[in-house]
């Protein structure tokens, strides 16, 4: 019997604002000592070597970030800035406002996620499926046709960005597999070490890792349903999910794993990370709605960050499958 359960930070109205202003201060800390390379400086002189990264791992925030520029990619007409009803959110805040359990419980994690060694990589799809495949990381940019998709993005906490994504329909990956006719889903699994990915500090081993999820193969089939391997014109960073991650814009942000290792097609509906912890706060579909409360606040608003590099926001009206009815509320009627 569990007598006693541990909510992560980000569920919690209060915490999340308190982890909100941890991240104000280390910023307005980054700012006062002009970024980190007085840090690395004075380390010799403090003997804190213990505070160095290996070589190659991304030291900053903008080294972080400062990866090779992906070419060659289709824009598609549907998702483009123009037509999009709110300004791009500032990479340089999308990239350090992320959630990440295997890093920790809060918004902060991407210095420790640098610590994710992307190449090599592989992705295996299998499952019940004709053709299954494993993909090492080039053949994940090169093998697939890829788009810029700029999608509105609505995390469960009722906060949203909206980010030009780098990747390609997750149908492609479904058609080159060929699941078999009992195949009903498809489950995402992220990887998983606890050496590199030790979850939040206090009872990790709490939590049903690896973190995992899952979609009903229709849902998977349309078009909106996307894998990506870059953001803002670029790979992909480790802090957004390296080097593949899954993005479902009209449902709830965690629906969408990150740096997935395996791609797996099922008759049963799988059991998934979140709603393993909590399944009334994280049903299997969440899809967003504006009429349904999480149970413990409203989501009919969201504070759409980053209309600057600082933590910023607006509020807005949520929309119903996050804006995107016209292609996927017929997969629920
Ligand atoms: N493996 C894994 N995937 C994950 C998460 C996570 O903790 N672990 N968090 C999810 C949540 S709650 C959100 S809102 C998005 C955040 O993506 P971003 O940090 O790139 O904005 O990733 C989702 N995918
Ligand atoms: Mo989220």
């Amino acid at each position: 019997m569990v007598l006693f359960r541990i909510d992560p930070n980000w569920q919690l109205p209060e915490r999340a604002a308190t982890s909100e202003s941890a991240f104000l201060n280390r910023r307005q800390f980054l700012r006062a000592i002009g970024a980190a390379g007085l840090t690395i400086a004075a380390a010799p002189l403090l003997g804190c070597q213990a505070t160095a990264k290996a070589p190659g791992v991304a030291a900053t925030l903008e080294e972080s970030l400062d990866l090779p520029p992906v070419r060659g990619f289709n824009t598609n007409p549907n998702f483009t800035e123009a037509g999009l009803d709110r300004p791009l959110t500032d990479r340089l805040l999308a990239g350090q406002y992320n959630n990440f359990y295997e890093y920790g419980g809060t918004k902060s994690i991407w210095p420790k996620a640098q610590n994710l060694v992307t190449n090599p990589w592989t992705l295996t799809v299998g499952g019940l499926a004709k053709n299954p495949a494993i993909y090492d990381q080039d053949e994940l940019i090169r093998k697939f046709p890829l788009e810029e998709r700029i999608y509105r993005f609505r995390c469960v906490e009722a906060w949203s960005m909206a980010v030009p994504w780098l990747g390609f329909p997750m149908r492609l990956i479904l058609e080159a597999a060929e699941p078999l006719p009992e195949a009903k889903y498809v489950r995402f699994v992220s990887y998983y070490d606890p050496d590199v990915t030790p979850g939040p500090n206090v009872f990790s081993g709490f939590y049903p890792w690896p973190y995992t999820e899952a979609l009903r193969l229709d849902e998977m089939a349309n078009d909106l349903a996307f894998f990506a391997v870059g953001i803002y014109g670029r790979v992909l960073p480790k802090q957004h999910g390296a080097p593949i991650r899954a993005v479902i814009p009209w449902k709830y942000g965690f629906k969408g794993a990150k740096s997935i290792v395996k791609i797996e097609f099922t008759a049963e509906q799988p059991p998934t990370f979140w709603n393993t912890v909590q399944a009334n706060e994280y049903g299997f579909e969440s899809n967003v709605d504006p009429k349904v409360p999480h149970p413990r606040w409203s989501q009919s608003r969201e504070r759409f960050i980053g209309t600057g590099p600082d933590l910023s926001w607006e509020m807005r009206e949520t929309l119903p499958y996050n804006g995107y009815g016209e292609y996927v509320a017929s997969l629920y009627s």
